[in-house]
């Protein structure tokens, strides 16, 4: 909302151009919210994501198989679980493709329901889109099939410096490319981006889900979990900027921006995440 409210939808009509599908609301889906929803294998609200999730992946695969661009606001990570759901689905189908996921994160968001200490599920949606977590039950992530997974293989995180001990050997043991914070102060920015996209391969198309926490505190306070150290916002910037330059991004997330947390950065938080959407859309600074 606050997003919007910072004027992200006119600047995308009328500096970039764009043509606008949005219905002009911000869903909340409180409709999908169950009084009761205890704890499920050390999932909090696990009822409640799965609920949100599915339906938000239905809406981002009828928008993608359009053809349109899909870019998804948020709000808490566990949302990817239907954004990146939704357009590996519509990519599929149009495309005969299999999408690549650029996850922008300090946090890797890969534990399984198992691994997770916090039991959070925006900690675990990497998990549940790669089939290293699964669940039978249909209410609770068992509506995710096959043809809207992804590949390990196909996924690149950049920015992590923040992993947990279980999420480090998934990572290991499942060969995922990762760049950390200590690869972009080794390569720089530049070097880090063309190995990035050299690892997924031109004419891939792609998913970008960006955490507003990979950039450093400074520039985005306003966010659940700041970690120190990270990216600046001209690096994050120029991430979105290499990515739109590709020609094959499909879909945006930009997440975790929350005005209501150290709420007097709450304005350079909103700008950065709106300046990150920018780019990502194609705006240059020539
Ligand atoms: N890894 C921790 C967890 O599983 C923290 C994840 N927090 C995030 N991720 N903000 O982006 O709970
Ligand atoms: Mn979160
Ligand atoms: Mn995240
Ligand atoms: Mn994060």
């Amino acid at each position: 909302m606050a997003l919007i409210q910072a004027g992200l939808i006119d600047q995308l009509k009328d500096e970039l151009e764009y043509n606008i599908h949005y219905d002009g609301q911000v869903h909340s889906y409180s409709e999908l919210i169950p009084k009761e929803d205890p704890d499920y294998r050390n999932m909090k609200n696990p009822l409640a994501v799965s609920a949100v999730t599915q339906t938000l992946s239905k809406q981002v695969y009828e928008h993608a198989k359009e053809g349109r661009f899909v870019l998804t606001l948020g709000g808490d990570h566990s949302i990817a679980i239907g954004t990146v759901s939704g357009t590996a689905k519509a990519i599929r189908e149009r495309l005969g493709r299999e999408m690549a996921v650029i996850w922008v994160d300090a946090h890797a968001d890969i534990n399984t329901p198992e691994s997770s200490e916090s039991g959070n599920i925006h900690g675990m949606p990497v998990a549940f889109l790669t089939g290293l977590a699964a669940e039978k039950r249909e209410d609770i992530f068992g509506w995710l099939k096959d043809d809207q997974k992804i590949s390990v293989k196909k996924l690149v995180y950049i920015g992590l410096r923040d992993i947990d001990r279980g999420e480090k050997k998934i990572l290991r043991d499942n060969g995922i490319k990762a760049f950390s914070m200590h690869d972009i102060d080794r390569h720089g920015i530049g070097k880090v981006m063309d190995m990035a996209l050299g690892w997924i391969g031109s004419d891939t198309p792609i998913h970008l889900s960006f955490d507003v926490d990979a950039l450093d505190p400074m520039w985005a306070p306003s966010t659940g979990t700041p970690v120190r150290g990270g990216l600046t916002l001209r690096e994050g910037d120029y991430i979105a900027e290499c990515v739109h330059e590709t020609g094959s991004l499909v879909a945006l997330d930009l997440v975790e921006v929350n005005p209501s947390l150290e709420s007097e950065g709450a304005s350079e938080t909103i700008r950065a995440g709106c300046s990150i959407i920018r780019c990502a859309l194609g705006d240059t600074l020539l």
